[in-house]
């Protein structure tokens, strides 16, 4: 049985329901702070900086997998830094504690890009680079690396990390990130609204489509342990581009598309980040390949909205 923390999220929804595809409604549990009214299947509130309550559930449900997805963002993060670390880090210790007091088979972690920073490569940063983060998350990304190899190396627990680039996707909003632009950038052109983008043109980032982060995510879990070499976290990449690229891709549908670059203090955080990610390890360990370039990526986001909004225009009528 599998337990999602953060089930209401960019990731942990779309997580959720690939997971019941594939295991079953009945095997997968979902929760978060509050209850989700969309949920098909089982779903429990959980407030995951309460350890008790998550060794309820996981007793409750006689849970095997835990699937972590629970923290503030990057962006959101800055607001209220020490709050912002104490969230972070006491969701992963508790989810630590209850896996290793409960047998639980296996873990998932996610880390980010936002690990890297000033002194890393900034093109194809490689697996073993030097990890300076310069955010609240992304120290709290860094050190939850460090604990959960330390829990793989004290206690045995088969804890596994991927650091996700910025993930579009048409499932679902992201919520207080700094590529959040690249997701609302596509509900705005279909929409046939300007565009504010809280970045510079030219500010290339990791990107990643949902599909491939996924998928990502449960080729990982589902390698055998003995391949996997890497218990901090291992690099995938995506696609990498900047604004005005993915602009100039979303203007061959829509011509008039208008855009204003209002860079804003998440283009100070983007800086710091890595344009390309190289991700040798996870191509080497449990053969990692992404499929989505970014004509791709815009041609299934694009489509997808246009059904959305369609069909979300009828249900208004
Ligand atoms: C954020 N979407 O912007 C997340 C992610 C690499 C970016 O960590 O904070």
């Amino acid at each position: 049985k599998i337990l999602v923390i953060g089930a209401n999220g960019q990731l942990g929804s779309v997580l959720t329901s690939e997971l019941r595809n594939k295991f079953g409604d009945e095997n997968v549990i979902a929760s978060d702070l509050k209850g989700s009214e969309g949920s098909k299947g089982k779903f429990e509130v959980i407030d995951a900086t309460d350890i008790h309550r998550i060794e309820e559930v996981v007793t409750k449900h006689k849970i095997t997998q835990i699937y972590h997805l629970a923290a503030i963002l990057s962006a959101k993060g800055e607001e209220t830094p020490l709050s912002t670390w104490d969230i972070n880090m006491k969701t992963l210790f508790n989810v630590l504690e209850v896996s290793r007091n409960n047998n639980i088979d296996r873990v998932f972690f996610p880390s980010s890009i936002a690990v890297f920073g000033e002194g890393a490569p900034l093109n194809n940063t490689p697996d073993d680079a030097y990890l300076n983060p310069a955010t609240v998350y992304g120290m709290s990304k860094a050190a939850g690396e460090n604990w959960a190899q330390y829990y793989f190396l004290r206690y045995g627990l088969d804890i596994r990390s991927i650091r996700y680039p910025g993930v579009i996707g048409y499932q679902s909003l992201p919520g207080g990130g700094t590529t959040d632009y690249a997701v609302d950038i596509y509900h705005k052109a279909v929409l046939k609204e300007d565009f504010d983008c809280f970045l510079k043109e030219d500010a290339t980032l990791p990107m990643i489509f949902m599909d491939d982060a996924i998928r990502a995510t449960i080729e990982l879990m589902e390698a055998p342990k003995e391949n996997i070499t890497v218990r901090t976290s291992y690099n995938i990449s995506g696609i990498s581009f900047s604004p005005s690229e993915v602009v100039d891709e979303i203007r061959k549908l829509y011509p008039d598309f208008k855009v204003n670059y209002k860079p804003d203090f998440r283009q100070e955080i983007a800086s710091r980040w890595p344009k390309s990610i190289d991700d040798a390890a996870a191509k080497k360990d449990w053969g990692w390949k992404s499929q989505f370039n970014l004509d791709d990526i815009t041609e299934v986001m694009i489509q997808k909205l246009q059904e959305k909004y369609r069909k979300g225009s009828r249900n208004k009528e």
